[in-house]
């Protein structure tokens, strides 16, 4: 199958131009201006923007959590997200405590092959790290194309590991090629700020946000950085939110410390007035908690400066059944709020359209400095010959509303109902297929590659 693309306005992290692309197979041939070539596909993108595919590094389908499952799995995530233009995803593996890294790997392979609708892949959580663990860093990064290590500072029990733990972990991941990432907040903090309000009676979702300040991410996102300088280890740190957990990432760069840093869209543009809703406020109970605005101003100038590279989403929905799981005790509410098909649109909406990014940023934050960051690039990430044809055709005037009604994903609110967007995803092509034209998903559950992912580069 051929395909050609005419006239769009190509964004790329580098570039803006008005070009022709032209794809055979899965991957781009040619680009450039008014391309003599016969497609048995042409597209139109007069007026539109076209941009890489979206890479979302921070997503959780049909992940066991809290006593129950986030309720996209691989088939109804993957498509939600393609609805959104991102076209790639890359899930938690998580060790069980005791277990091997493998067979955690071989059980969320059983879920996601044959299933994924777009394009995915896997970091692995190390809930324990031993010398058993130890041995299968360097088979995970050389055999299995795994070469990021997700930890958990908090979630003490199933998931936390301790600082010794975290140690010898960046030790040896480094040695192998690898990234540690993490979830960076005070665990043990949180879990006597948690008892103490419950203790209190006070068990609204106001007491989530309430259980975790901005001290308990700012002092572990500084101890992992400083963690990460000490040995060397090419380090990441997930959903940070907050100014305090943004200077920690600014004083690791003085130094001269490798420590990358995402957040996320709803840290970008929503606040913990949010809570102050009673039980309402349980949309939006995922850890760490939304901030203030003054912590939004904090983001936005931390993406500019090249502090944040990535604007991800940590996607982890649930059904408000499983919210209300939490209806008189807040630590009972499963964390986590559906996002990954309105990252893109609310990124330009909120970003672009409102000049606190630019375009080239857009791209940047959205998709390339993830396959750069996580060793996709440049088959993924960019608009380049040779690159995987993963492309977004989208339209700057296409304003819309975001509706629980309309959205793709497996749950019955949005955290941003009645949103008003000013851009629209229009078509979607992965790997050369037109996944997404308009309203209509044009491929199937099993579409979806794994994709291997190469060792850190150290380039973004
Ligand atoms: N935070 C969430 O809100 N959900 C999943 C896991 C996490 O760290
Ligand atoms: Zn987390
Ligand atoms: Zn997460
Ligand atoms: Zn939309």
């Amino acid at each position: 199958m051929s395909v050609l693309i005419k006239n769009g306005r190509v964004i790329t992290a580098g570039n803006d131009c008005i070009a022709d692309i032209y794809i055979e197979g899965e991957v781009i041939k040619a680009i450039g201006q008014n391309l003599q070539v016969k497609a048995e596909k042409e597209i139109d993108a007069a007026g539109m923007l076209v941009f890489p595919g979206g890479i979302d590094p921070h997503v959780h389908l049909a992940m066991p959590f809290m006593g129950t499952f986030s309720s996209d799995d691989y088939e109804t995530g993957t498509r939600a997200a393609l609805y959104g233009g991102t076209t790639t995803v890359i899930d938690f593996v998580l060790q069980t405590q005791g277990d091997s890294l493998k067979a955690a790997l071989t059980d969320w392979q059983s879920r996601a092959t044959g299933t994924a609708v777009g394009d995915y892949s896997f970091h692995m959580a190390v809930t324990d790290f031993n010398e058993n663990t130890k041995a299968e860093i360097k088979q995970m990064i050389e055999e299995e194309g795994i070469s990021s290590f997700k930890t958990f500072m908090a979630y003490k029990g199933a998931l936390m590991i301790d600082d010794r733990q975290m140690f010898g972990l960046m030790s040896e991941v480094k040695k192998q090629g690898g990234m540690v990432t993490t979830h960076a907040t005070n665990g043990d903090v949180i879990d006597f700020l948690v008892a103490k309000h419950r203790a209190e009676g006070k068990l609204s979702p106001l007491y989530h946000y309430l259980s975790q300040p901005e001290v308990t991410e700012a002092e572990a996102s500084n101890r992992f950085a400083q963690m990460a300088g000490y040995t060397g280890c090419p380090a990441y740190i997930v959903h940070l939110t907050c100014e305090g957990a943004l200077n920690a990432v600014r004083d690791a760069g003085r130094r001269n410390y490798q420590v990358f840093a995402e957040t996320c869209i709803q840290y970008l543009i929503l606040d913990a007035s949010l809570y102050e809703n009673d039980f309402e406020g349980a949309k939006w109970v995922m850890s760490p908690p939304l901030r203030e605005k003054k912590d939004q101003a904090a983001l936005w100038a931390g993406i500019n400066q090249g502090l944040l590279q990535i604007v991800a989403t940590d996607h982890c929905p649930f059904m408000w059944e499983q919210k209300l799981m939490g209806k008189n005790d807040f630590s009972k509410i499963p964390n986590g709020h559906p996002a990954i098909e309105n990252r893109i649109e609310l990124l330009y909406s909120e970003g672009v359209a409102k000049g606190k990014i630019s375009l080239n940023k857009f791209v940047e934050v959205s998709s390339t400095n993830a396959a750069k960051i996580f060793g996709m690039f440049p088959r993924k990430g960019t608009i380049a010959v040779g690159s995987d044809a993963d492309i977004v055709i989208f339209d700057p005037n296409g304003k819309h509303t975001l509706s629980a009604a309309t959205h793709h994903m497996n749950v019955d609110y949005s955290g941003y109902e009645g949103w008003e967007v000013s851009g629209k995803v229009k078509t979607v092509l992965l790997r050369g297929k037109v996944a997404i034209d308009g309203d209509e998903c044009l491929v199937e559950k099993g579409n979806g590659q794994f994709i291997k992912r190469s060792k850190v580069s150290n380039i973004v």
